[in-house]
């Protein structure tokens, strides 16, 4: 069970009594929130907790945190961008980031910890446009599983995976010589070449055009990112309608079709409201772009093919035949749907007994992730179409545009064969359904519907959202990361030097040959030349705007961090 409880601020605290029922849940209240003291800024206090959280050598979940603000009577929510969060109370000890877009935050187990999680926040937000009065915040939050960087296998070991459109790495001949090694961001080659990646088709519609390269800029899955612990829930998606503009819920809301209701739908609306009956039943008849809205909102993005992969099986070779859980079999999965259309989560499925050695009794994959295969159908961008290839990875700013659309130019749109996305894992349908082929258990590299991009609203179909991280690439140098103009390692002299350039130029220094690259001695230097030059920012940019501009760099204690109107730029130290 997901609880996904959001108190309007002025509220008491509603906090139960006991803890919840059951394994996988998330609660997150928003307690009082009150206009700061520096201009634009609202403080709001938070409660997160779940249980079943981990940090251990291998990875660790987290709470992705965002702020929805808006103002008393009627409110149109907006997305408020994050100054600073901070765990003002709790257990085990944690530490919570703020992305460098700021558009949400990664609140995680600081040390080695298994268990239940429990914190109070007190987040600093950028109240933006926001016109006077009585501010109202909501604090929405996701559980996410950290997947690590590094190399990994796609495809399957068993040639006869190349029927299910499985990826292979290619003999001269285009035929099926092995699984195919991802090691870097590196372009990809698809072609039926000695080395390349291929695959086979009998419905390019299903399962690709075979055509490439697959671009340096599309996510491969070498590089860390955050997916979703769980597919999106029905509660967390009625969220999103209830938060949406009226126009705008037109378009997303999935419950007006016949069958819904019987279908394992709860979504509906109550005067105004929206509300779940299940909220923590996965959320089915969920479109591609009902997916991605939702992506959007949330500030995180659709996942690519590879990356699902990735997720499923982490680093090493995968048994032929693999399942996100490690074997070949479905004989130990307890985690199934049962006659009445819950997820068992009992028993031998409590997440509580999630280990190594039970993933593929709770169905849980390398990382921890649950129900890659089975529950819903994962929707990812997939390698096999243009406008798959053309993903960059960008991410969502929390604002959708009309009519309710994620408005990433790069992300592939459009429910009726709009094309670059596609299909894993396997889906459950009918009620008491027996397994079959890929329903609803999918091998890792089965994708016969890998490259189908048609997106009805259907009783198996489902989403799952993704961030990339902000760990720095190793050279310390920009990256196309969207939201990020680049990350730098935060004892990456070299980095924060970057950042510092970045941040005079965006301030329109008058004289440009001061902008020159520079150590850390200098960097201290320019900070007197700052003071002594007095408030430097005046007459080049409006307060708020530099002070947008120095939050970026803000919320490490390590970087830069922008005082109080008119007082000066300060250089903290860093390593
Ligand atoms: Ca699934
Ligand atoms: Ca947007």
């Amino acid at each position: 069970m997901k609880l996904f409880r959001l108190c309007v601020l002025g509220l008491q605290m509603m906090l139960p009594a006991a803890p919840p029922l059951f394994a996988n849940d998330l609660l997150v209240e928003t307690g009082a929130a009150a206009r700061g003291d520096g201009a634009g800024a609202v403080r709001v206090e938070a409660r997160v907790a779940w249980r079943n959280g981990w940090r251990n050598d291998r990875n660790h979940d987290a709470a992705w945190i965002v702020v929805k603000l808006g103002t008393s009577d009627r409110p149109r929510w907006t997305h408020a961008r994050l100054v600073s969060v901070a765990v003002t109370g709790g257990a085990p000890e944690a530490r919570c980031e703020v992305t460098r877009d700021r558009v949400g935050a990664f609140c995680a187990a600081r040390s080695a910890h298994r268990g239940d999680v429990d914190w109070t926040l007190a987040i600093e937000a950028d109240a933006g446009a926001l016109a006077g009065g009585a501010i109202e915040a909501r604090v929405i939050g996701l559980e996410m599983v950290y997947v690590a960087s590094g190399p990994f296998s796609i495809g399957d070991g068993d040639p006869r995976s190349v029927q299910y459109a499985a990826y292979y790495r290619s003999d001269a001949q285009g035929r099926h010589a092995g699984t195919y090694r991802v090691a870097s961001e590196d372009a990809i080659r698809v072609a039926p070449e000695d080395g390349a990646l291929y695959y086979q088709t009998r419905t390019p519609q299903y399962e690709g055009d075979q055509r490439g390269p697959v671009p340096a800029e599309f996510p491969k899955g070498t590089r860390a990112f955050y997916t979703m612990k769980y597919e999106i829930l029905q509660g967390e998606y009625a969220t999103l309608l209830d938060m949406l503009p009226d126009d705008a819920t037109f378009f997303r809301a999935p419950f007006a079709g016949r069958g819904y209701d019987a279908g394992r739908g709860t979504i509906r609306r109550e005067g105004n409201r929206y509300v779940a009956g299940r909220a923590d039943r996965p959320a089915n008849w969920i479109s591609w772009d009902d997916g991605i809205a939702f992506a959007d909102w949330m500030g995180l993005r659709p996942m690519t093919e590879l990356e699902f992969t990735k997720a499923a099986r982490g680093p090493g070779e995968p048994v032929p035949g693999d399942y996100p859980w490690g074997t070949s079999s479905k004989d130990r999965l307890r985690r199934r749907i049962g006659p009445d259309d819950e997820l068992v989560r009992s028993g031998d499925a409590d997440e509580a007994k999630l280990t190594d050695e039970t993933r593929d009794v709770l169905g849980a994959s390398y990382y921890w992730v649950m129900d890659l295969a089975g529950s819903v159908w994962e929707k990812v961008v997939t390698l096999g179409h243009p406008a798959g290839r053309a993903f960059q990875g960008t991410h969502g700013d929390g604002v959708l545009g009309d009519y309710g659309r994620a408005t990433n130019d790069d992300w592939p749109s459009g429910d009726q064969d709009g094309g670059g996305y596609g299909y894993r894992g396997g889906g459950y349908y009918e009620r008491g359904m027996a397994d079959r082929a890929f329903n609803p258990y999918s091998p890792t590299a089965w994708r016969s519907y890998g490259s189908w991009g048609g997106a009805p609203r259907s009783i198996a179909y489902g989403f799952r959202a993704v961030r990339t991280t902000d760990d720095v690439a190793s050279d310390g140098k920009r990256r196309a990361d969207a939201g990020a103009a680049y990350t730098p390692a935060l004892s990456d002299v070299e980095a924060v030097r970057l950042a510092v350039l970045d941040y005079m130029d965006a301030i329109d220094l008058s004289d440009p040959s001061r902008i020159e690259r520079r150590g850390h001695s200098d960097l201290v230097k320019r900070r007197s030349w700052r003071e002594a030059d007095g408030p430097w920012n005046e007459g080049s940019m409006p307060y708020e705007r530099l002070r947008q501009v120095a939050w970026d760099w803000n919320g490490d204690g390590r970087t830069l961090r922008l005082g109080p109107p008119r007082e000066t730029v300060i250089l903290e130290p860093f390593d």
